[in-house]
């Protein structure tokens, strides 16, 4: 069997948490790791790692659609709490929402991506039901923690504003940043990878493809004992998939790792400031049974 070798699954993880574990590498993240996170802060400045959700100026995927704001209630809704006892001129905006759950900045649950195996820790695949979603493993599972998130720039770091599209991003790539950066990596730590692709993407490509993880990158998360792991593009591996294996890092840190990850951070402004290390802070919308969801991650430098 390859490394990209998909026929099995029954590996990484599995049952490394127990047979009911929902959380994968987030089990990483102890009481004590947070505390010690929160001492990484040096200037206060706080970042939202997230893009705007709106319909245009931002990647959609055609199938996921563009998210939505539509008007519940306005002024156009003439004293609307005058029958309630309100006076008249008081009303309230609200707004409804519509939007993918995997569109813009978003989490994937670990029951997000299946193999014939199932998904992470063995569930089977088709416990996923469009009733009620996700019987395990849904974004509520691991959909909020809180950690050191570290930042590899690599377009930093090779002196370019992206990496190529299509670029297949190697553990030696990761090992050579973190030396050039003089980060420190620690168990439990969040890695965030900056492609530049978000960049590229506001220059105005067209392009599909883009740079992002290959599968031999994937040890670098293990020997590292990573928690979790962002990018700024998005799937957090290179499209086309390395070795033309669909999904490959997808089966490698999700289905067998029980990764957590989370796609098209914007990661710009801690890699101008040169912030490599801070408190991160994740939240995701606590949707029962949903495979995944917007989140507005917040760094503290
Ligand atoms: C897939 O790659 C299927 O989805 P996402 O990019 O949300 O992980």
């Amino acid at each position: 069997m390859t490394d990209t070798d998909t026929s099995s699954t029954a590996t990484g993880n599995w049952g490394r948490w127990g047979a009911d574990d929902e959380r994968g590498t987030l089990n990483l993240i102890t009481p004590e790791h947070v505390l010690a996170a929160l001492q990484v802060c040096r200037t206060g400045k706080v970042y939202s790692l997230s893009l705007p959700i709106q319909q245009h100026g931002v990647p959609i995927f055609d199938y996921r659609g563009a998210p939505r704001r539509y008007t519940l209630t306005s002024a156009s809704d003439k004293d609307p709490y005058t029958s309630m006892g309100g006076a008249p001129g008081l009303g309230a905006n609200e707004d409804m929402l519509v939007l993918a759950s995997h569109s813009i900045t978003h989490m994937d649950a670990l029951s997000h991506v299946y193999t014939e195996d199932g998904i992470y820790n063995g569930f089977a695949r088709d416990e996923f039901s469009s009733r009620d979603g996700a019987p395990h493993c849904d974004i509520r599972a691991t959909g909020t923690f809180a950690g050191r998130g570290i930042l590899l720039d690599l377009p930093g770091h090779q002196g370019v504003d992206w990496l190529e599209p299509g670029h297949v991003i190697t553990r030696a790539e990761l090992d050579a940043c973190v030396d050039a950066q003089g980060t420190e990596v620690r168990p439990g730590d969040i890695l965030l990878v900056r492609t530049g692709w978000l960049d590229l993407f506001e220059d105005g490509t067209d392009d599909f493809a883009q740079p992002g993880l290959g599968v031999d990158a994937v040890s670098f998360v293990d020997d590292h004992e990573i928690a979790a792991v962002g990018a700024d593009n998005a799937a957090i591996e290179s499209i086309p998939f390395d070795d033309n294996v669909f999904l490959a890092v997808h089966i490698e840190l999700l289905v067998k790792r029980g990764v957590t990850l989370m796609e098209h951070l914007k990661l710009a402004e801690l890699a101008a400031d040169g912030c490599h290390e801070f408190f991160l802070s994740v939240g995701a919308l606590p949707v029962t049974g949903a495979a995944g969801s917007p989140i507005n991650p917040v760094a503290i430098g």
